[in-house]
């Protein structure tokens, strides 16, 4: 029998046909404005060469064990079956915890994995290790890091890095809207936990008919960038710092400053405007001086500032700003910015983190707290800054600075990812390779073989979201909707949770880890919780019944963090922020007293150690930017139509300028060797005028597919940008992965090798 149901995904809440023949006639479900094209290939992730077909252990690793450790990364794996694949990994965590108690297991296990509440791979993983004995863990994202850790300190709270306004807010108040990062609307598709309708392209477009003048600040122009009434400045990668120290200085020296808002709700103008004007260091920020570092002109650096004081401004930065050395400064210095203009808590004014980041830009959160798996977090856990991975597995016992705290490497025994790609999301894949060679035993649940199961001992074949039921509710804008199944699990997949509770039995901690209910048990379970949470805020959600045979719910959301900031420029004595203060710091005591040049106690512009004005760049001419893929998230359905569609010849596009391409022979559509010290990749030139001289880029998430990985001679060839990024941390504050400050020389190549990052190497 046929029946249509819903379900839900990253991209958006969709209904599709149940049979038994498989998943069809998958679409979006209700009215949606501007459905992403990614979703008419969703349910290529249920079928593809690239499932797991059946429990898998490396070659080497049944033959000999950890021994066989260098062999990962070039063996093929041999079927087992789930008894033998779990006694298996049961054994490893053991001799693990037995060698080097809970701090040798690294579970971090940082991902998006899929929508759904329940079956949230690394809850699942998590609850699992923490009732068999701890585990060491991961904090910040590899998102948001840097502006995680600073925007804390100067905002009071990590929540801020959201900060923003609605489109009708912007619409309605807005008069200028200043984007540092352009208008990266490709990325507006999708929504950690699932979306409702995509409302930012017609939220743009009504602001632009409204009369709201748009400045997009990016090397890079997107989708909006032909339109004649949206400005684009184009200025080197990396220097925002000093194009908004430009602009403060005009500001300061023309007097145009908020000296009242400045005095009632900051700490510290003093210190910024000092540096500003050079009273500290001796070089004064100037429209000129600004001009020199961003190769801008100077002159459309002063009109900016003219029209930013004549204004209500909103300056947006996308996070991208802040994924690269020293990224903690950009967000700060658009703080101190906003705040010498005096509009932070106006509507429409102020700041704008993470505009294009995801859908429903500036729509707040749900009013109440929605059911998570319990991960039953110990009161005290080891933990690592998220993207320090490699850091650590390739230096135990060596500590790094951290916030104002020192962290100390353990000794990591056991490697375990669920629902993650380092082998897609982090820097420096040589390296990465290199370091995932030190532990005794290497674990990966996944759907697909990935390139991180290419490096694993033992991988376990899991679900997709089409083959289980859940719920699921967006993190911005306050949807729900139920994800019913609609096809049997592909070959032996389980569900991570079948897989973690078959675990906690051989601990004996099955009945634990399960509480005695199913999958459709904790399906209402958790949304009975949500219910509750619901009730108590006075919000009436339905029972589960009327939610499951239901679509989608939609619920009014609240904007803390802007309202956050409205009171405080209402009363800063009544409704101070969570800063030590409680005002906005510009100067953070607190900052400052941790003692680190790369991040002193206020915004400051320092060179990135890779950017075009540097030393490097006379090797490695062309700044490398690695952003998101419009065509898939991450390296999710990379083997999908909709991001097959986005390739050329077979590999990830290369944005080169027509004026690079041709100093170097290169012509639209060759196949192109981008390289430097730390590895090379093929890509597919893509040779266009929306790019600025001197920057190239090669979006994240094609599979990394290397004959031999941890050598950099060895050659990658689909298109990875990051077997090119350095693996360091922004600064000492944060230690964020600075991924986007990366110099590369980019040529012609000969050949066209096939690409194989699709084809699984079993052992048959
Ligand atoms: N150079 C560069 N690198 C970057 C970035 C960049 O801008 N430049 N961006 C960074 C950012 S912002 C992020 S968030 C990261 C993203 O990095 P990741 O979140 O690691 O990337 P994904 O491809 O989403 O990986 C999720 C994996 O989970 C699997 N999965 C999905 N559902 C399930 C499930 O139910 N069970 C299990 N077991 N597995 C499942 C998918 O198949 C996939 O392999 O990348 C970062 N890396
Ligand atoms: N389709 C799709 N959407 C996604 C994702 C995806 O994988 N696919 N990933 C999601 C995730 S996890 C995240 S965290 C967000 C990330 O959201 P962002 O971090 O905002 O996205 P990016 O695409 O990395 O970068 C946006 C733009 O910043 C600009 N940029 C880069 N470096 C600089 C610079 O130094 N200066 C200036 N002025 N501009 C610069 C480039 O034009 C780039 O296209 O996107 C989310 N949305
Ligand atoms: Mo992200």
């Amino acid at each position: 029998m046929k029946e249509r149901v819903g379900t839900a995904a990253h991209w958006g809440i969709y209904e599709g046909v149940r049979s038994a023949g498989g998943v069809s006639g998958l679409r979006p479900a209700g009215r949606d404005p501007d459905p992403p094209s990614i979703s008419s290939n969703l349910a290529d992730v249920s079928d593809t060469r690239a499932r797991v077909p059946s429990p898998l252990v490396r070659e080497g690793y049944l033959a000999q064990g950890p021994d066989s450790r260098e062999g990962r990364g070039g063996e093929r794996y041999v079927p087992v079956s789930w008894g033998r694949a779990l006694d298996l990994a049961a054994e490893a965590l053991q001799a693990t915890r037995n060698r080097l108690g809970s701090d040798g297991v690294f579970g971090g296990s940082y991902g998006w994995a899929s929508a759904g509440r329940f079956h949230n791979p690394q809850s699942q993983f998590k609850r699992f290790l923490n009732l068999t004995g701890g585990y060491v863990s991961a904090v910040n994202t590899y998102s948001s890091a840097a502006a995680e850790v600073a925007v804390t300190r100067f905002l009071g709270s990590s929540r801020m890095i959201n900060a923003g306004h609605d489109w009708p807010t912007i619409r309605d108040n807005t008069e200028l809207l200043l984007c540092f990062g352009g208008l990266p609307f490709k990325n507006a598709a999708i929504d950690a936990g699932s979306t409702g309708p995509h409302v930012d392209g017609e939220g743009l477009d009504a602001c632009l008919e409204a009369g709201v003048e748009v400045v997009a600040v990016s090397p890079l122009r997107h989708s909006h960038g032909d339109r004649a009434d949206i400005r684009w400045l184009a200025p080197r990668p990396n220097t925002d710092v000093a194009l908004m120290l430009g602009l403060a200085h005009w500001l300061i020296e023309n007097d145009r400053i908020d000296r009242d808002f400045l005095a009632r709700c900051c700490v510290g103008a003093d210190r910024a405007i000092a540096y500003v004007m050079g009273d500290t260091d001796g070089v004064a920020k100037t429209p000129a001086w600004a001009a020199r570092v961003t190769e801008l002109d100077g002159a459309a650096i002063v009109d900016l500032a003219r029209r930013m004081s004549e204004k209500r401004t909103l300056i947006a930065v996308a996070w991208a700003l802040q994924r690269a050395d020293r990224g903690e400064q950009p967000f700060w210095m658009a703080c101190a910015l906003a705040a010498l203009l005096g509009g932070i808590g106006c509507p429409g004014e102020g700041l704008g983190y993470g505009l294009g980041a995801f859908n429903n830009y500036g729509a707040g959160r749900l009013p109440f707290r929605k059911a998570a798996f319990p991960q039953i977090k110990p009161a005290e856990q080891r933990v690592i800054p998220v993207s320090r991975v490699a850091d650590m597995l390739l230096a135990p016992g060596a500590t790094i600075p951290y916030d104002g705290r020192r962290i100390a490497f353990p000794e990591i025994g056991l490697v375990w990812w669920a629902g993650g790609n380092p082998f897609h999301h982090h820097q420096d894949l040589h390296r990465l390779a290199r370091a995932f060679r030190r532990p005794d035993t290497v674990i990966v649940n996944d759907s697909v073989f990935q390139p991180t199961c290419r490096m694993a001992d033992i991988v376990l074949p899991a679900t997709t979201f089409l083959e289980r039921n859940d719920w699921a509710a967006s993190a911005h804008g306050g949807f729900f909707a139920p994800m019913h199944k609609l096809a049997e699990p592909f070959g032996e997949a389980r569900n991570d949770h079948d897989v973690f509770a078959a675990m906690a039995d051989r601990f004996g901690k099955r009945e634990a880890f399960t509480e005695g209910r199913g999958e459709m048990g904790w399906i209402r379970h958790m949304w009975s919780v949500t219910r509750d949470n619901a009730r108590s805020a006075g919000y009436d959600l339905p029972e589960f019944e009327a939610f499951w045979s239901g679509g989608m719910l939609s619920i009014p959301t609240v904007n803390d963090t802007s309202a956050r900031l409205a009171l405080l420029r209402e009363d800063p004595e009544a409704h101070p922020l969570d800063t030590p203060s409680g005002r906005i710091e510009l100067f953070s005591e607190t900052v400052a007293g941790f003692g680190h040049d790369d991040c002193p106690g206020h915004p400051v512009w320092r060179e990135p150690r890779e950017w075009l004005g540097g030393a490097e760049a006379g090797r490695y001419p062309l700044h490398l930017m690695s952003d998101q893929p419009a065509g898939r998230l991450h390296s999710q359905l990379d083997p999908g139509g909709a991001s097959q569609a986005t390739k050329v010849r077979r590999r990830e596009p290369c944005l080169i300028h027509p004026d690079d391409a041709a100093a170097r022979g290169i012509a639209d559509g060759d196949i192109v060797r981008v390289f430097n010290g730390r590895g090379a990749c093929l890509a597919g030139a893509a040779v266009t005028g929306r790019i600025r001289p001197g920057v190239v880029d090669i979006a994240t998430g094609s599979w990394f597919d290397c004959a031999e990985p941890g050598d950099p001679r060895s050659l990658e060839r689909h298109g990875n940008p990051n077997v090119l990024t350095r693996d360091a941390g922004c600064s000492s504050l944060s230690q964020g992965p600075s991924c986007n400050s990366t110099l590369v020389e980019c040529e012609k190549f000969g050949g066209d090798p096939p690409v194989e990052a699709y084809d699984i190497p079993l052992k048959i």
